[in-house]
């Protein structure tokens, strides 16, 4: 905990320290949770924040691509402003929902990118049959897993989409512990970098979802014009992600969508929009942390003006 810092990238270390010194801290309304392990056997942690009982509940999925960094220095920033932050907003936000929040999902890889490659992208399980090693987790979990030029059944490329779906252990961990929580679970947020974008299901068509298309859109708007209107916002785009990006099969926000019945499913694809891409600065990290705060603040205020936040169970 002495070295972890916004001002820096932590890596897996510092972050699992710095989590176990927030959970002793605040022992009443947090809860430290295990999904699963990974390939290489770490535990892959999250924690739960959680205020009082009968709240809608918020997952928030960080660095499944491991070079994500702003990802993850972004979430735990999130969390420590939940806990300690004394601003109204602040305390309305962290007090009336349910917080799941894992900040590093592809453990290996982001050990990966801080030892070997800094740009290391993928999972770090063997492919049979190939010297390449990982899939792409966000493109391995079980909702039109392959469709439609989604994801690649090349074990060499970066939108490996692994041998079959949930082949990877960290999907597969991801998708046992929501569907444990899914009636408890009411907004889905993917964190990413970069491109300042909210994608909004389907990734795997370029059709719109039939249900609730619309709402997904003035949403994502909410989103953007809070972001927007900080001191030194950025403007965010919104739209699906075929729409906007290029197709993807086999996502986190599909699958949480798709499968899991959470209406309000997104990825968020943080700062910047290509300077340095992917090694953002450090200096980035507070503005861009600043920036999903008041953006996920406005988001949840929109969906409860919309009447997503109602309780799925009863409690
Ligand atoms: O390609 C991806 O997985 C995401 N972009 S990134 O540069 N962070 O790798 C976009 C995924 C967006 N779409 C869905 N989640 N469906
Ligand atoms: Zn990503």
């Amino acid at each position: 905990e002495d070295t972890f810092s916004w001002k820096r990238y932590n890596n897996l270390a510092e972050i699992e320290d710095w989590l176990d010194d927030i959970l002793a801290r605040y022992p009443k309304v947090t809860e430290g949770f295990v999904i699963g392990k990974s390939y290489e056997g770490r535990p892959i942690r999250g924690i739960k924040i959680s205020y009082k009982i009968g709240n809608p509940g918020v997952f928030i999925e960080s660095n499944i691509h491991a070079r994500e960094w702003i990802t993850s220095a972004t979430a735990t920033w999130f969390i420590n402003e939940l806990l300690s932050s004394n601003e109204e907003l602040v305390r309305e936000l962290a007090e009336s929902h349910d917080w799941y929040i894992v900040p590093v999902l592809n453990v290996d890889g982001f050990v990966y990118s801080h030892e070997k490659d800094r740009l290391w992208r993928k999972t770090r399980q063997p492919s049979a049959g190939s010297s390449c090693v990982g899939a792409d987790a966000n493109r391995n979990y079980n909702s039109h897993w392959m469709e439609n030029g989604g994801a690649s059944a090349d074990p060499c490329a970066e939108d490996y989409a692994g041998p079959f779906p949930f082949s990877e252990p960290e999907a597969k961990a991801m998708a046992e512990f929501i569907s444990g929580i899914k009636d408890k679970l009411n907004v889905l947020l993917a964190f990413h970098s970069y491109s300042q974008l909210l994608l909004s299901p389907y990734g795997h068509s370029s059709e719109v979802v039939p249900y609730n298309h619309k709402d997904l859109m003035q949403v994502a708007k909410a989103y953007a014009d809070a972001v927007q209107a900080l001191p030194y916002g950025t403007i965010y785009q919104y739209g699906t992600s075929a729409g906007l990006l290029y197709p993807v099969s086999g996502s986190t926000k599909d699958w949480a969508y798709n499968e899991q019945d959470i209406k309000i499913s997104y990825t968020v694809e943080f700062r910047d929009t290509g300077k340095f891409g992917f090694v953002l600065p450090p200096s980035h990290i507070i503005p861009n942390a600043e920036e999903a705060l008041a953006g996920i603040e406005a988001l949840l205020r929109e969906c409860k003006k919309l009447g997503y936040l109602q309780l799925k169970y009863k409690v």
